[in-house]
């Protein structure tokens, strides 16, 4: 019996050398521990040792199974020992390689032509106001002093709802609105998205307006020359050369279109400008007497005078955008550009 003892405890121990993973030493440690392994069998055995060996063998026997506890004691902090380090090793973070940069958000290119347009105006003195997209005809052409048959109203020209509302074709009811809510001086720009049935390089059928509006006792056609030609120098530049044309608009009389000169070619006549050496940015006038009467002021006590223009056309102009659509396709790889 002391011989089979010893043996179990040298095999054992060479056993555990070659143990590598926690299920095996597990199944190691039943073979010898478990209820039926060999290290229970043979104490299992000790009853039947005479009075004289069972001392001995008893001493024996605890001293293996102290020595050989120890040792399994000693393999499973060895693994998990090695574990641990396998597993840092694996997770390891190299700390000297470069970070990912993260990827900033802009604004729209419209929007960032929009808000250097509130803030020339800002500067001058005009306040933003804004209004519903959806109006009734009254707001967006009656109170406009625009015909009942003029073909802006054509089913064809205006997206009307089925309740006979409409999407605003341009920010106009904003401005009327406001002088029905406020009373002269006035002094508002109204930037915001307007909607026509129109598709093409230079049309989409939302874009976007900004209006603007000032009523005084004595507001002239010199101010308004005076605060567009302000303007056009602030956004294109000090060099802008500026002339107005006369026009005509159903809400102001007298009305112009307001040319800069060409910033591609100095004037001197290109592609871009058909020639000319001119481009259209906006059109004006002096407020209709029809408008103010249909917002209740007297057009003897008051004088106004409004302009408006597109933000795609001017922000067309400032980043020469081929297509126009391209601004509302959302492709990142165009609007990176910007
Ligand atoms: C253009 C021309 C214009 C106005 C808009 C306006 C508004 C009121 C009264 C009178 Cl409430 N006028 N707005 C006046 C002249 C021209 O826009 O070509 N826009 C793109």
């Amino acid at each position: 019996m002391k011989a089979e003892l010893q043996a179990i405890q040298a095999e054992a121990l060479e056993a555990l050398k070659a143990v590598k993973t926690p299920d095996a030493l597990e199944s190691l440690r039943i073979t010898y521990f478990g209820r039926r392994g060999k290290l229970t069998d043979v104490m299992k055995g000790m009853g039947k040792l005479s009075k004289e060996e069972r001392p001995v063998i008893g001493k024996l026997a605890n001293e293996v199974r102290a020595t050989l506890t120890e040792a399994f004691e000693a393999a499973t902090q060895t693994l998990h020992r090695q574990q641990q380090e396998q597993q840092l090793e694996e997770e390891a973070v190299d700390i000297t390689l470069p970070g990912r940069k993260p990827t900033y958000g802009k604004a729209h290119p419209i929007m960032q032509t929009l808000e250097r347009i509130e803030a020339i105006f800002g500067q001058m003195g005009f306040q933003v106001v804004t209004g519903p997209d959806v109006e009734t005809e009254y707001y967006n052409f009656d109170a406009l002093n625009t015909p009942v048959d003029h073909p802006a109203r054509d089913l064809h020209d205006t997206f009307y709802l089925t309740d006979g509302r409409l999407l605003r074709t341009h920010t106009s009811p904003v401005q009327v609105r406001a002088m029905e809510t406020q009373k002269p001086p006035i002094r508002i720009i109204v930037p915001g998205k307007c909607y026509r049935v129109d598709y093409d390089i230079s049309h989409t059928p939302m874009f976007h307006h900004v209006e603007g509006l000032l009523v005084d006792t004595r507001a002239t056609f010199s101010e308004l020359k005076g605060v567009l030609t302000s303007f056009a120098r602030q956004m294109f530049g000090d060099k802008t050369q500026m002339r107005f044309r006369p026009h005509f608009f159903p809400f102001t009389e007298p009305s112009a279109e307001m040319d800069i000169s060409c910033a591609v070619c100095q004037g001197k006549g290109c592609r871009s400008c058909g020639g000319t050496g001119w481009v259209e940015i906006l059109g004006a006038g002096a407020v209709d007497p029809a408008v103010f009467e249909a917002v209740d002021y007297d057009p003897d006590q008051v004088t106004g005078f409004a302009f408006g223009m597109g933000v795609e056309r001017i922000a067309n102009l400032q980043f020469r955008i081929p297509d126009i659509r391209t601004l509302y396709e959302n492709d990142l790889r165009f609007l990176r550009q910007f």
